[in-house]
């Protein structure tokens, strides 16, 4: 895990954009943030446990495992959005980006590698992309009820409740 300004260059998503300036854990923790890493799955089954995260799939995001839809789906995930709900992602292998939205609203790229697991506060701007490998293989947590539908950013997510109280814990 290491976390960095996106440098917000033109190329392609999958390269690391990286500006160089490193962003803190502390910086981190205050936009909501928690990463751990946990080469031990009893360590994931634990916190899940804690969280009260009852379900989960795995997802292999490659063009060997969704061919032709791969490009379709690299380009989905990096769409702006929110959800109703925290989000964890645990990566099996492979590696890729989390960008979130500062509070300046700038983009944060944080690369995962395998057996990073993160932790994402309900309202929070992010998108996702896979690297260069074009592999990632992820654990999804999700609770009983799962909101996490991706709400693309908009003028209505901008008003939404979850997104309003996201920014209220945020600033205080
Ligand atoms: C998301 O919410 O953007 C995702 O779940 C991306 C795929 S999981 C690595
Ligand atoms: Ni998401």
């Amino acid at each position: 895990m290491k976390a960095y300004w996106f440098d917000d260059l033109p190329g392609d998503q999958r390269e690391p954009h990286d500006s160089g300036r490193e962003v803190s854990p502390e910086y981190l923790s205050k936009l909501g943030i928690l990463y751990f890493n946990y080469p031990n799955v009893e360590d994931v089954n634990a916190l899940a446990a804690s969280r009260d995260y009852k379900n989960r799939d795995e997802i292999t995001i490659s063009p060997q495992t969704l061919g032709d839809v791969y490009e379709e789906k690299v380009k989905m995930f990096f769409n702006e959005h929110l959800h109703e709900d925290e989000e964890i992602r645990y990566l099996l292998d492979g590696g890729g980006f989390f960008d979130v939205r500062s509070e300046g609203d700038d983009w944060i790229r944080i690369k995962l590698e395998k057996h990073d697991l993160m932790i994402m506060p309900a309202g929070i701007y992010h998108r996702f992309t896979t690297d260069t490998q074009n592999y990632t293989k992820a654990m999804r947590l999700f609770k009983e009820e799962p909101k996490w539908t991706p709400l693309n950013r908009g003028e209505e997510t901008d008003k939404n409740q979850f997104r309003l109280d996201y920014l209220r814990q945020r600033d205080t």
